[in-house]
């Protein structure tokens, strides 16, 4: 008798799972009950007091799942627990459905699942207004074109930084795909100083006034100073790209409520001057998801509508190269957040650390991390390399979108 043929199915998502109930020929009926038994998901809550997380326990297991608690929990000696709640989309499903009227803050978790559970169902198909401006999020990644209007940037200082060199350049990563300019006139590379702002207005506000008369494309101003975003905004920018999401200047999200632009909210560790002295994490993912989650929530508080914000993990902004390699890896997580997500690796030391180039050599590493950070569910890539990078992020996107 011929050996039974059995091999893995690589199921991600629910429309794949219908395909493959359709090719076993399964009842069409079946697909809608079927298709979430055939995901399996694991979800962290942290910080449950005790009688919630047991609640959880209990009911997890009833539905044949698990989730697990700290140690203490079951005979009340610990007050508080994270938990980590395993099961199938099916049985996440029917998880918040059974907790939707219990107490300890319960019902608000069953919320927040059904959230993560919606997000999966439909996955991240919308539109980023800033301003006047479209953007298409979730059809394909989109390219942000770097400008940077420094002598000192760490990749490309110098070269860009005058008039007449910076708006060609912009016109021509137009020109290769770049979907957004993020204009800079402060390097944030690690150690960097803090320039004067009458010096960053006067390296951006020419160059965006000009850019934003002559491109179709949305421009985003790279700074974290109120000031030059409000300048910039009035000039016509669309995007305020905040590499401390609103930690350095107080005035920031009024400036980015008032003008109703977008808003990049980026994670850092520490200061451009510090962040590398000895970076720490006990789990960086959890980190910087808790992080982000609470500078939306503050951005939101100021008046500035969810759907004109983005996140970003900040890729070597005060983290080793070990956590960079994580965050690319996991990137995904970050889409627990709803909002598009933003990821700069063009060129970074972490690329320089694993094959051990300088910045000029980095083209290539740049492309592996930018074709990984794709198939994790990027939304948009920050890189200098427009022509280059829209070519791998293209062929990245085929192939990711690719269900059999
Ligand atoms: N990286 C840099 C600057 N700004 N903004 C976001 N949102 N994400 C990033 O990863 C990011 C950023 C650093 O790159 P670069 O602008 O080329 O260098 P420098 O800071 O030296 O000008």
């Amino acid at each position: 008798m011929a050996r039974p043929h059995v091999r893995l199915v690589d199921i991600r998502e629910l429309s794949q799972a219908a395909k493959e109930l359709k090719r076993v020929g399964a009842n069409g009926r079946s697909w809608e009950i079927m298709a979430p038994k055939a995901i399996f998901k694991v979800l962290k809550v942290s910080d449950l007091p005790f009688p919630a997380a047991t609640v959880i326990k209990q009911e997890m297991l009833a539905l044949g799942a698990d989730a697990a608690v700290a140690r203490g929990v079951i005979t009340a000696r610990v007050k508080r627990s994270d938990v980590l709640i395993m099961g199938t989309v099916g049985q996440l499903e029917r998880l918040a459905h059974k907790i939707a009227a219990q107490p300890f803050g319960l019902d608000r978790l069953s919320t927040e699942i059904q959230r993560v559970i919606a997000d999966l169902r439909s996955p991240h198909q919308r539109q980023l207004h800033c301003r006047g401006k479209v953007l298409s999020i979730g059809q394909r990644p989109l390219i942000m074109g770097v400008l940077n209007l420094t002598p000192d940037s760490f990749s490309d200082g110098g070269q860009f930084n005058a008039l007449e060199r910076a708006i060609p350049r912009a016109h021509e990563m137009v020109a290769q795909g770049a979907d957004i300019i993020d204009v800079g006139g402060e390097s944030t590379r690690p150690g960097a100083q803090p320039i004067p702002l009458d010096e960053e207005l006067r390296r951006v506000i020419p160059v965006v006034e000009r850019l934003s008369a002559e491109l179709k494309v949305p421009i985003s101003v790279d700074t974290y100073k109120a000031e030059v975003a409000d300048r910039a905004l009035k000039a016509g920018v669309h995007i305020v790209n905040d590499i401390s999401a609103l930690r350095f200047d107080q005035r920031m999200s009024q400036v980015v409520a008032e003008n109703k632009a977008a808003l990049v909210l980026m994670h850092m560790k520490g200061t451009p001057r510090n962040m590398q002295r000895n970076p720490r994490y006990d789990d960086v993912m959890q980190e910087i998801i808790q992080f982000l989650a609470q500078q939306l929530q503050k951005a939101e508080e100021a008046g500035i509508s969810r759907s004109r914000l983005i996140v970003d993990p900040g890729i070597g902004f005060g983290k080793r190269v070990q956590d960079n390699l994580t965050i690319l890896n996991r990137l995904g997580e970050l889409h627990t957040l709803g909002v598009p997500v933003l990821v700069g690796v063009s060129r970074k030391s972490f690329i320089g650390k694993v094959l051990d180039l300088p910045v000029e050599d980095r083209l290539e590493g740049s492309a592996a991390a930018t074709a990984l950070a794709v198939t994790r569910g990027a939304h948009m890539l920050r890189v200098h390399d427009v022509k280059e990078m829209n070519r791998v992020v293209q062929m990245a996107h085929a192939i990711s979108v690719a269900m059999g």
